[in-house]
């Protein structure tokens, strides 16, 4: 524990996540700068002042040489962050593999990779044994650096065998896992080859928690219906160890919003946007580039209502923001061209000598260029095939309380349980329903765009990244570890 002059020490609370919260670029034998980068999970845990947050993780980048470690070691731990050293063969077989290939779609309901059956097996087992290896090394890590009485907290699908590890080697240890995407229902995730020995690794932890009581009751159906456990109201019990389960919908850092729209940077921007798309209606969108995102159908959908509704033609303009991710995966790549020719094909069908239908980037947008947009668009539409929750619609919704924007959102979002009575709810899917819902967004009267984004704002201004850090951490540690349990016995 930290002790700050005179106060009483606060908490340790160790984060393990697959990624450091920060982009190492070496600069030479033995220095590296560091940018911290400011995703949803590292604003919650800036915001969360009652423990002191340290972080364990990759730093994105292969460092075979010891000069280059320690070096990398000492930055980082400035920035009270550890790294974990994984080389380019398992980051290959752990994170593009077994992570990429196989959770992240599997866990949004794509399924198993389709290959050749044997290759995919063989594939499949060598990258289990790589993912099991790389959360033991995560693991020794967490070891080397635990002190009694911190709380271990671990995200995500990347970290699924890391609960056990941790508590194979300390059984007092209090170990927390959150998963940030969705827990598919039993049937998709029985279909995994290791799908018990991953059930049993996360409830080796103390607490396990999932953004909507959806997600949360599927992880309890599978360890019932395939590990035979018994499921209760607190969530699963194996032999009288009990694992908690519940929910723990995420939030943002709404006032980080709310504040930079203040900024005359961001204002002067604004204006600017204003006058560029002077007499035309603004749509948004702004995803990773990912398949579970639902971009070519949301593109799809556009088509359609400019098809069926000539009058809007050139009276409404799609910003289309996608970043670029995992561009190295050809499955990847196929969606960007896929998404490039049907913007083609729309612009050339639709657009004038002057003015295309859609703005279509592939880049990143730097924050205050972010919340302008957010501030200028009168429909956003998020129409992810699946997604855990997704951060864009709560970013949207904070930024609007000027213009009381419409928010089409796809029920398919775990956004869609706390945003869903604010915004107009989509199956992603269905490309005349989203039309639809673009055509009754554009002509919302303004009393229930008002009402619709009350709701919305309330929820997203109530419900933050720092109160969901601290909800959780306290609910961890809460929770009476099987040793102490043993020892009261
Ligand atoms: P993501 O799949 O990355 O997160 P999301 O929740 O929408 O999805 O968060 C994306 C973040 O990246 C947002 O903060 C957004 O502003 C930013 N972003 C996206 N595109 C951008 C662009 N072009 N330029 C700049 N910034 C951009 C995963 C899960 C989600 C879950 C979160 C948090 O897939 O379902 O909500 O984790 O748990």
């Amino acid at each position: 524990c930290d002790k700050q002059d005179g106060k009483p020490p606060r908490q340790r609370l160790l984060v393990v996540a697959n990624r450091l919260p920060v982009s190492a670029v070496r600069r030479g034998e033995d220095s590296w700068s560091l940018e911290i980068s400011a995703g949803g999970l590292v604003s919650a845990l800036l915001g969360v002042k009652e423990f002191e947050a340290r972080w364990i993780g990759w730093a994105g980048v292969n460092v075979p040489d010891e000069v280059g470690q320690k070096a990398l070691t000492e930055a980082l731990a400035e920035k009270r962050c550890i790294p974990v050293f994984l080389d380019e063969e398992i980051v290959h077989q752990y994170y593009n593999g077994y992570c990429n290939n196989i959770l992240w779609p599997l866990f949004h309901y794509l399924g198993l990779p389709q290959e050749d059956r044997l290759a995919t097996t063989r594939s499949f087992q060598s990258q289990f044994a790589a993912y099991k290896k790389a959360n033991q090394m995560f693991a020794d890590v967490v070891n080397k650096h635990y002190e009694e009485g911190d709380v271990v907290w671990c995200h995500d699908y990347h970290l699924m065998f890391l609960p056990k590890c941790l508590k194979e080697h300390n059984r007092k240890m209090k170990v927390g896992w959150f998963l940030h995407t969705p827990f598919p229902s039993s049937e998709i995730h029985r279909t995994l080859p290791s799908r018990s020995e991953l059930l049993r690794s996360v409830l080796a932890a103390d607490l396990v928690g999932f953004h909507t009581y959806d997600y949360a009751r599927h992880f309890v159906s599978a360890c019932t219906r395939i590990l035979g456990l018994e499921g209760t109201p607190e969530g699963v019990e194996d032999q009288g160890k009990l694992t908690r389960v519940a929910a723990f919908p995420i939030g943002i850092d709404s006032e980080r919003f709310i504040r930079a729209l203040k900024i005359p940077e961001v204002q002067v921007h604004i204006e600017e946007l204003k006058e560029r798309f002077k007499g035309r209606k603004v749509m948004l969108g702004v995803d990773r580039l990912d398949m579970i995102k639902g971009i070519p159908q949301k593109i799809l959908a556009f088509e359609k209502f400019l098809e069926e509704n000539p009058y809007w033609r050139d009276k409404v303009v799609l910003l289309q923001i996608a970043v670029p991710t995992r561009t190295d995966v050809p499955e990847y790549q196929k969606l960007t061209s896929q998404v490039h020719e049907i913007v083609g094909r729309i612009n050339g069908r639709f657009g004038t000598l002057t003015t295309v239908p859609i703005h279509h980037l592939d880049r990143s947008l730097d924050f205050h260029a972010l919340c302008a947009l957010y501030a200028v668009t009168d429909v956003a539409l998020v129409t992810s095939l699946r997604d855990g929750m997704n951060l864009v619609s709560y970013e949207f919704v904070a930024c609007q309380d000027a213009k009381k924007g419409v928010l089409i959102l796809s029920e398919f979002a775990g956004a869609a349980q706390s945003l869903g009575a604010g915004a107009l709810l989509v199956n992603p899917w269905n490309i005349t329903e989203v039309a639809k819902s673009i055509d009754r967004a554009l002509n919302m009267e303004a009393e229930e765009r008002e009402k619709r984004h009350r709701h919305n704002f309330l929820h997203v201004t109530t419900h933050t990244a720092q109160e969901w850090a601290e909800t959780f951490v306290s609910e961890l540690n809460d929770t009476v570890v099987e040793a102490e349990l043993r020892i009261r016995q």
